[in-house]
C-alpha cells in the first residue's frame, strides 16, 4: 500500500494549486459573486447534514431485495402476515403488496401520532405509493423492498394510491387508510381483558 506518499503528494498539488490561484486576478465584484455562490452552498451543505444527522432523512439508499415471483409465498409477505401489525419491540409495521391493479390490504386502520413503518413489495411491475396531502411517497421497484417510516399527526381517511403507470388499471390501484385517534386504537387492537384471563 503506497498511501502516505500518495496524500502527501495531493497535499503538495493543493498547496500548489492554492498558491495558484492567489496569483490570478479576481475582479472585485466577480469576487463578491463568488463568495455569494460559497455562502448558498454551504447552507444548502447545512441543511442537508442537519436533515440526515438530526431529522433522520436519508437517500434511499437501504437495499434490501426479495423475489417478486415469491414473495406472496415469503415468510414476511405470506397473505396472513399482510396489514397493521406491533412487533415484540412496540414497533408498529404495516405490510403491503403491490400488484396489478390493487394494493392488499385495501383497508388499514393505524394510529394517529405514532410512527408506522411501511413494507412494500411488488409481485409484477414498477408501482408507486403516494398519499395526497402528505409528503409521503416512494417507488416500489419489483424485487426490492420499499420501506417508508412515517407518523400522521391527525386523525382521518386518506387514500393511498399508485402513482406510477403500471397498466390498462392503474386508476384503479388504490387502497385507504383511516387514521384513529392513538387512545381509541389501543382500545380496538388490545383484547379485552376478559379474553386474556381465559
Ligand atoms: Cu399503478
Amino acid at each position: 500500500m503506497q498511501t502516505e506518499p500518495t496524500i502527501s503528494k495531493n497535499i503538495q498539488l493543493f498547496r500548489e494549486f492554492v498558491s495558484y490561484l492567489r496569483t490570478l486576478h479576481i475582479d472585485n465584484l466577480e469576487q463578491k459573486w463568488i463568495t455569494i455562490a460559497m455562502v448558498i452552498i454551504a447552507f444548502l451543505v447545512g441543511i442537508i447534514t442537519v436533515d440526515a444527522l438530526f431529522h433522520g432523512i436519508n437517500p434511499p439508499s437501504k437495499v434490501e431485495t426479495i423475489d417478486s415471483a415469491s414473495a406472496h409465498l415469503s415468510k414476511e409477505f405470506a397473505e396472513d402476515n399482510l396489514g397493521v401489525q406491533r412487533d415484540e419491540n412496540g414497533k408498529i409495521i404495516v405490510r403491503m403488496v403491490a400488484l396489478r391493479y390493487s394494493f392488499i390490504p385495501k383497508h388499514l386502520e393505524i394510529p394517529a401520532e405514532t410512527p408506522i413503518t411501511f413494507r412494500w413489495v411488488s409481485t409484477d411491475v414498477l408501482h408507486g405509493v403516494n398519499i395526497p396531502m402528505t409528503n409521503m411517497s416512494t417507488m416500489i421497484v419489483p424485487g426490492y423492498v420499499a420501506e417508508v417510516t412515517t407518523t400522521f399527526p391527525k386523525p382521518g381517511e386518506y387514500p393511498l394510491l399508485c402513482n406510477e403507470y403500471c397498466g390498462l388499471g392503474h386508476n384503479h390501484m388504490w387502497s385507504t387508510i383511516a387514521v384513529i385517534a392513538k387512545e381509541d386504537w389501543v382500545a380496538k387492537s388490545t383484547p379485552a381483558p376478559s379474553t386474556l384471563t381465559k
